[in-house]
């Protein structure tokens, strides 16, 4: 059986199988991406739900696998030379899976840092500009009820990344062409979280990305985004 006793997350949310995947998530845009890329590939693993806070990613037993305090993070009991590793940072945990399993990730060099590019773009583009424009939209509107700026600014970048989304994904059934990569499953997930979570869809003007609104929905088909997109469960 797995020792994971030198990571102090597991004596607040203990092991029940430390031979398989700890994740430590809750369902939100950037929590999903992992529980789907986790049912995607078919790797066992234990989700454990952690809240928003200084009980859940604030507490020094979180910090102590996440410096940085957000979700998601996960530890494997079988990394690089059988030894335990913990990764935090969705875009370096989806690195992490594809190249462990080989799969979700071109084989080729070249396909591969295309397939980074776009990870990239998502880890410094798309996540943060439609996260603060969920955050003056919805849950500060009415700190700016005075200041139409910060929510315009960040709704026009957030439509102008969709725009670059949109020509990409021309004549394309995923942003590699047709092979489904991490690169799908890290801004999919945004753009439908910004749907979901803000109710930003009008607002994003997501009626005139039709290459994106139809690559949202072959990805939503899939079982295993199906399954991933509620993972961890609530109690
Ligand atoms: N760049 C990070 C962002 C993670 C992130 O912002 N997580 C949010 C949930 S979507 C979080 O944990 N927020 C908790 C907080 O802000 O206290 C990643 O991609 O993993």
């Amino acid at each position: 059986m797995a020792d994971l006793s030198a990571f102090p997350i597991t004596t607040r949310w203990p092991a029940k199988n430390p031979d398989i995947i700890q994740l430590y998530s809750l369902p939100t845009p950037n929590g999903v991406k992992v529980s789907i890329a986790l049912e995607e590939l078919g790797l066992a693993y234990e989700p454990h739900r952690i809240e928003f806070g200084g009980e859940g990613v604030k507490s020094p037993e979180f910090i102590s696998l996440n410096p940085n305090g957000r979700i998601p993070a996960i530890i494997d009991p079988n990394g690089p030379d059988g030894k335990p590793i913990g990764l935090f940072e969705s875009g370096a945990i989806l690195v992490y899976l594809a190249e462990k399993t080989g799969q979700l990730i071109p084989a080729d060099a070249a396909g591969r840092y295309e397939t980074l590019c776009w990870v990239m773009f998502q880890m410094g583009g798309v996540g943060p500009m439609f996260g603060q424009f969920g955050h003056f939209f919805k849950f500060a509107a009415d700190k700016v009820a005075n200041n139409p700026y910060p929510m315009e600014r960040y709704r026009d970048e957030s439509k102008r990344l969709l725009s670059v989304l949109e020509a990409r994904l021309e004549g394309r059934q995923w942003l590699m062409g047709d092979e489904y990569t991490i690169a799908d499953i890290t801004t999919f997930t945004w753009v439908e979280g910004a749907r979901k979570f803000y109710g930003g869809a009008d607002v994003l003007e997501y009626s005139s990305f039709p290459n994106v609104m139809a690559w949202v929905d072959r990805a939503l088909a899939r079982p295993a985004v199906q399954k991933g997109m509620d993972i961890p469960k609530r109690d």
